[in-house]
């Protein structure tokens, strides 16, 4: 930790520190209208990287809910002195930084925003259903994102023990949709979000890779989803770029296996 302190204290005689705009005390009484109104007025920054699924999901939010912010692309093979100011403890992309005040994890973000920006709901009201949206959110970046990097590192027997065990987590996501029009009930929501963002980085992510895990034929119910949500402007708009994703990821590959000869 101290390492890291010194390294940022360096950073910011370098760059100066963003201007850290102090937030406005808001009075608990305040209506959803006024407070709307007050963070209309307030700075937001995205850090991400275009090929992220974890900043992408931050940037569809921000978009769905119509809320304007200053995108930073960061270059993760050196990353910023601001970066590694506002997330020193992961120093990873997303950060959102909210009139100076920095906010790390995807996730976490995701929850921010909702409370904070409170028109178009993404969190269900409900709060058994609010639970199960972060359940199955948790799912997805514990597991299914756990379980989907292991693809490109296998090979053999192992690899499709990986993509049995990705087959067997996708039908589990699958069985959560089926008779609903979103995951998160009649409009695109939380854990949509999550889910479709996932959904089209895997999809590149296996056309890369060459391998046949993920298809209409074995996840009907996923691909009808799909559809509808890729028809919601913000989420097309947020899709990661799929000729430019593949030649990165490819790219990727060949580094990792240059690196273990
Ligand atoms: N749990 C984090 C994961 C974020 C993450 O893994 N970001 C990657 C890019 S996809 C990153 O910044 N990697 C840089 C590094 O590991 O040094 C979240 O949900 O925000």
């Amino acid at each position: 930790m101290a390492e890291i302190h010194v390294m940022i204290s360096s950073c910011e005689r370098n760059v100066g520190i963003a201007t850290a705009i102090r937030r406005k005390p808001v009075l608990a009484n305040f209506t959803s209208k006024l407070q709307q109104t007050m963070a209309d007025e307030d700075e937001v920054k995205l850090f991400g990287m275009w090929a992220s699924p974890y900043s992408r999901r931050v940037e569809l939010a921000l978009k769905l809910k119509g809320i304007p912010f200053q995108y930073v692309e960061e270059d993760l093979s050196s990353k910023s002195c601001l970066l590694l100011k506002y997330n020193p403890v992961h120093q990873k992309i997303p950060v959102l930084v909210h009139n100076g005040k920095p906010i790390a994890e995807s996730l976490v973000i995701m929850e921010y925003i909702d409370e904070t920006w409170t028109n178009n709901p993404i969190l269900p009201q409900d709060p058994y259903d609010r639970a199960m949206a972060r359940f199955w959110a948790k799912f997805i970046d514990e597991k299914l994102l756990m379980t989907a990097r292991k693809v490109s590192f296998a090979s053999g027997k192992e690899k499709e023990q990986v993509i049995d065990e990705i087959t067997e987590q996708l039908k589990l996501l699958e069985s959560e949709l089926q008779g609903k029009e979103y995951f998160s009930g009649p409009s695109i929501g939380y854990l949509d979000i999550v889910a479709s963002v996932l959904v089209f980085w895997f999809g590149n992510v296996q056309e890369a890779l060459g391998v046949d895990m993920f298809t209409q034929e074995k996840f009907p119910i996923i691909f009808g989803w799909i559809g509808k949500v890729f028809e919601i402007d913000a989420v097309k708009e947020c899709r990661i770029p799929k000729e430019k994703h593949l030649e990165y990821i490819r790219t990727r590959l060949e580094a990792l296996k240059s690196a273990s000869k």
